[in-house]
C-alpha cells in the first residue's frame, strides 16, 4: 500500500500575460520547485505515481453551472483582449488560453487520486494541481482558482465510491468560500477552514468566512471557519486548532474519506498569508490526520506562493503520507491571545453540534462585541513582515533508522511480518535485553518496539529508568488501566507520566504526573479518544520527548482500535521513537500494535455519539486546572478583570 503522486507538467503551461499585481504570485514556478524538490529529495522514485486525466463534463457539473462551464470553455480560442475582459467579471484571478485544458487536468488528477485511494490502490496520495480550485464557485472562478477541485472530489467520491461522509480539511490560509458555498446545506461533507481574516479585512473579505457562519439547516455544524484575525500565527496556534477543535470534531463525524484543500500559503515566507508556522508544521498536520477515515487522506494543491517554503512544506507532507516518522515539533509556544480568541469563539458556537465540544466556554467579551475591537497577540508587525525577508532553518533532513519495529516475544509466538524479533540470545537477561533495545532507538538505529514481559510494572520501572539515563531528552510514560504507576522521579521533569484510568485517582503529583479519570475506563472509545486528542496530545506537543513509552496495563479494556488509534496519533512525538509493553499474556494485541507501529492507519472507531457528558465534564475539569503549566492546553483568553 504507496502514496500516489499525481503530476503533469502540462499544468505548468498557462501564466498571467498582463500585469496585475493581485495575480502576480500565481506562478508556474509554483508546480516546477515542487515537483523538483521530491524529485531531488527522492521522495518521488517512492511514490506511485498515477497520470492525470481531463475531467468530463459531467464531473465539472458535479458543482458548476453549466453557463459557466460554456463559458469557460470559449477561453481557449479568446484574444488577449478578450481574455483580459472576460476575466473582468471574477475576482482576483485570470485566464488564458491554456488554462482551460489546465483547469480539467487539476480535476482529473483530483479525481484520479481519489479513484486511486478509494479503490485501495494506494493508501494515501498527494496532487500537485493548478489551477488550484477552492475559491472557485457555482459559476464563477475566483482567487486564481477555475473550477473546485476539491468540492468536485468530494461529490465524485460519493457518487462514485459510495463514500458517505467526506471530510474536507482546508490548511490553505485563505477561506475557500467556494467549498463552504458548495457544502453548507450537507451533513455529509464536513469543512473546515482556518484563514486570514482580520475582522474581514482580509481577502475575500466576506461576513460569511467568520466563526459564526457554521452551516444551514441540515448541514448546521458542518462547516467550521477559524478566522485567524492577527498575522504572524505559528506552529503552536495551527497545533492548538486542530487538538482543540478539528480532530475532536473529526473523529465524531467519523469520515470515509479526507481531503485536504493542501495550500502551503499558511506556511512561514508566504506573501500572502504572512504566518510564521514552520514547513515541519504539515508533517504534523498530515500525520494527525492519518488515522481518520482508515488513512484514506488524498492532498489536493491549492496556494502557497513563497517558493523556498512551498517545496519544503509539500516534501514534508509527502514524507508523511510515505509513513516516514515526522521532524520533533521543537520549541511550541503558548498559542497567542488571538490565536485562543478563535479558538474560543469557533468552540464556543460549535458546542450544541458537536458533543466534544459540550462544555466549551461562553464566547469571550471581545467576540460579543464584534469586531470593533482590538485583541492583541500575534506579536509581529504586518507591515514590517511584509516588507522584510524572513528565514527560517530548513527542515531537519529525516534520517530513517535502519529497523522500523523490533519485537520481544515469548518464543512460542510468531514474530509479526515486517518487524524483527530483537534476540535474547546475546542478552539472555531480560532487563539487559530490554535496555538494549532503548538504547538502539536512542542511538536511533531502531525506530519503535513491542515488549511483551512477564510484569508490565516491573519492566515499566526498568524501563523508565534507563531510558531517562539514556537520553539527553525526555522520556513520556502514557500508562493505559487502572492500578498503580509506578514510575518515581518525576519532580526533575525528565518524565512526564499520563495515567488513563477509571479510579479517580490521588495520585496527581505535581506538574509531571497527570492521572486523567475516565468514567468507563479506557473502554469507552468516545471517552478514551477525546481525551487522547484534546488532553494527551497537546501535554506530550509541548513536552517534546525523546522516548515515549506505551504501556498497556493487563485488563485495561481499551479495545483493539482505540489501541491501534493511540498508537498511531503518538507516533507524531519524539520522531516516533516509542516503545510499546504489555503484560506477556495479551497476544490479541500483539498483530494491531505492530501494525500500527509499521505505520499502517488505525481502523476507525465509527461515529462517536456516546460521548459521556460527565467525561466531557471531567476533562474539562481537569485541563483547567492544567493550564497554567501547560500552555498548549489553553482553549480561552484569559479575559482582563
Ligand atoms: C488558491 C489561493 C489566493 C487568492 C488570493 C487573491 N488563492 N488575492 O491561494
Ligand atoms: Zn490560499
Amino acid at each position: 500500500m504507496g502514496t500516489a503522486l499525481i503530476y503533469d507538467e502540462e499544468m505548468t503551461k498557462y501564466k498571467l500575460l498582463w500585469v496585475d499585481p493581485a495575480c502576480k504570485f500565481e506562478v508556474p514556478e509554483r508546480l516546477t520547485v515542487s515537483h523538483g524538490a521530491l524529485v531531488e529529495s527522492g521522495l518521488a522514485d517512492r511514490c506511485v505515481s498515477v497520470p492525470v486525466r481531463e475531467a468530463t463534463d459531467a464531473e465539472i457539473l458535479l458543482v458548476h453551472s453549466a453557463e459557466y462551464l460554456e463559458a469557460v470553455k470559449t477561453t481557449p480560442s479568446m484574444s488577449l483582449e478578450d481574455l483580459m475582459e472576460f476575466t473582468l467579471q471574477y475576482g482576483d484571478v485570470y485566464f488564458h488560453p491554456n488554462i482551460y485544458h489546465c483547469a480539467k487536468l487539476a480535476i482529473g488528477a483530483s479525481l484520479q487520486l481519489v479513484d486511486s485511494v478509494m479503490t485501495g490502490k494506494v493508501r494515501n496520495g498527494m496532487a500537485l494541481v493548478r489551477p488550484p480550485g477552492h475559491h472557485s464557485m457555482h459559476s464563477a472562478a475566483s482567487g486564481f482558482c477555475i473550477f473546485n477541485n476539491v468540492a468536485i472530489a468530494a461529490r465524485y467520491a460519493q457518487q462514485r465510491h459510495g463514500a458517505k461522509r467526506v471530510l474536507i480539511v482546508d490548511w490553505d490560509i485563505h477561506h475557500g468560500q467556494g467549498v463552504q458555498y458548495c457544502f453548507e446545506d450537507d451533513p455529509s461533507v464536513l469543512y473546515f477552514s482556518w484563514h486570514r481574516f482580520e475582522h474581514q479585512k482580509f481577502w475575500p473579505q466576506l461576513k460569511e468566512s467568520d466563526f459564526d457562519t457554521v452551516g444551514k439547516e441540515k448541514g448546521a455544524g458542518f462547516n467550521i471557519n477559524v478566522p485567524w484575525n492577527k498575522v504572524g500565527m505559528q506552529n503552536s496556534d495551527y497545533l492548538s486548532v486542530f487538538f482543540h477543535i478539528l480532530l475532536p470534531v473529526a473523529y465524531e463525524f467519523c469520515p470515509d474519506l479526507v481531503l485536504v484543500s493542501a495550500g502551503f500559503d499558511s506556511a512561514i515566507g508566504d506573501p500572502e498569508g504572512e504566518m510564521r508556522a514552520t514547513p515541519d508544521i504539515f508533517a504534523h498536520l498530515t500525520h494527525l490526520l492519518m488515522n481518520l477515515a482508515e488513512g484514506k487522506v488524498c492532498a489536493v494543491l491549492e496556494g502557497g506562493y513563497n517558493l523556498t517554503s512551498l517545496p519544503q512544506s509539500v516534501c514534508q507532507t509527502v514524507h508523511t503520507l510515505l509513513g516516514d516518522p515526522a521532524p520533533c515539533p521543537a520549541n511550541l509556544d503558548a498559542p497567542c491571545k488571538s490565536a485562543l480568541e478563535s479558538l474560543q469563539c469557533v468552540r464556543s458556537v460549535h458546542r450544541t453540534y458537536w458533543s466534544c465540544l459540550r462544555h466549551a466556554a461562553d464566547l469571550p467579551t471581545s467576540c460579543s462585541t464584534k469586531h470593533i475591537n482590538t485583541a492583541e497577540g500575534a506579536d509581529q508587525e504586518p507591515t514590517e513582515e511584509s516588507s522584510q525577508e524572513i528565514f527560517w532553518p530548513p527542515p531537519m533532513k529525516r534520517v530513517f533508522p535502519p529497523t522500523r519495529t523490533a519485537v520481544v516475544l515469548p518464543d512460542d509466538v510468531a514474530c509479526p511480518d515486517g518487524c524483527k524479533r530483537w534476540s535474547l540470545l546475546e542478552h539472555p537477561d531480560p532487563q539487559l535485553c530490554l535496555s538494549a533495545l532503548v538504547d538502539k532507538m536512542v542511538k536511533n538505529e531502531i525506530c519503535n518496539g513491542l515488549v511483551l514481559v512477564p510484569d508490565v510494572s516491573v519492566a515499566m520501572i526498568c524501563l523508565a529508568q534507563h531510558a531517562v539515563a539514556a537520553l539527553n531528552k525526555r522520556l513520556l510514560v502514557v500508562c493505559v488501566g487502572d492500578g498503580m504507576v509506578p514510575i518515581q522521579g518525576t519532580e526533575d521533569g525528565k518524565t512526564l507520566v499520563v495515567h488513563f484510568s477509571r479510579k479517580e485517582s490521588e495520585e496527581q503529583r505535581g506538574k509531571h504526573f497527570i492521572t486523567v479519570h475516565l468514567t468507563k475506563g479506557c473502554g469507552d472509545a468516545s471517552g478514551f479518544i477525546q481525551a487522547v486528542l484534546s488532553l494527551l496530545l497537546p501535554l506530550g506537543y509541548e513536552y517534546d520527548p525523546g522516548l515515549v513509552l506505551l504501556v498497556q496495563k493487563p485488563d485495561s479494556g481499551v479495545c483493539d482500535s482505540m489501541w491501534r488509534q493511540l498508537t498511531g496519533l503518538l507516533q507524531g512525538l519524539a520522531q516516533g521513537h516509542m516503545l510499546v509493553v504489555m503484560q506477556e499474556d495479551e497476544r490479541k494485541h500483539i498483530g494491531p500494535t505492530c501494525s500500527s507501529l509499521l505505520g499502517i492507519a488505525a481502523p476507525s472507531l465509527g461515529q462517536l455519539h456516546s460521548l459521556l457528558p460527565e467525561d466531557v465534564e471531567a476533562l474539562e475539569r481537569l485541563r483547567r486546572r492544567l493550564t497554567p503549566d501547560w500552555k498548549l492546553l489553553q482553549t480561552t483568553v484569559a479575559e482582563e478583570p
